[in-house]
């Protein structure tokens, strides 16, 4: 048992109910899933980052990528981030994604417990709009890097995809998929110019 684990009935944990075919329901990571293991972990601040971390499972759920989602805090919960960040090669997962707002330390934190890749995303819930998140996940000291992306829905998209190019070194079914992803992002593009072609 961790320090500060959000209790049943929290909006993380209504979600991980309902995604339970690619999040797990409860527990280590891991440890109580029949399902497949996952490969990246989700970690927000607090469940109020729900509505911008969706994003990046949406991204997860798209590519067939399974996932742990979570709630810790780098300040309110720290003992909690940094056990998650621990254990977490060990049980299979091979990239964290750190999402919090506010002084944003999740993604260091977590960083700083671990050899696997982190992926911070700066989240705009505060009175600077996501220049404190921004800043506080983006400017690591030397040794302790986190792949920061952009604040708030586009960063978490961003996070999503990164973690799955990382995945995808490994991964030719994951790297086709991803081929496919630009080349339909591609064709997007050469369509709306297409409709601008006549435009006066
Ligand atoms: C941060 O503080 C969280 O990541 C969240 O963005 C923000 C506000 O948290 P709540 O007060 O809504 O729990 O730690």
């Amino acid at each position: 048992m961790v320090n500060g684990r959000t209790g049943r009935g929290d909006l993380a944990d209504i979600y991980i109910e309902k995604h339970k075919e690619v999040a797990l329901s409860s527990g280590d990571i891991g440890s109580k899933s029949k399902e497949r293991k996952p490969q990246v972990g989700i970690v927000m601040g607090s469940d109020s980052d729900l509505g911008i971390m969706e994003e990046t499972a949406a991204i997860l759920r798209k590519f067939g990528v399974p996932f742990y989602i979570t709630v810790a805090s780098a300040h309110r919960t720290p003992l909690r981030a940094a056990e998650f960040a621990r254990k977490a090669k060990d049980q299979g997962i091979k990239v964290i994604i750190a999402g919090a707002g506010h002084a944003a330390h999740l993604a260091g934190a977590m960083a700083a417990q671990t050899i696997l890749p982190v992926i911070g995303v700066p989240i705009d819930s505060s009175a600077l709009l996501g220049m404190d998140a921004l800043l506080s996940t983006v400017q690591m000291p030397p040794g302790i890097p986190v792949a920061t992306v952009a604040v708030g829905k586009p960063g978490a998209v961003n996070a999503g995809i990164l973690a799955v190019q990382i995945l995808a070194v490994s991964d030719q079914n994951l790297a086709e998929k991803l081929a496919v992803h630009k080349a339909d992002m591609a064709a997007k593009v050469d369509e709306k110019a297409k409709k601008l072609e006549n435009y006066q």
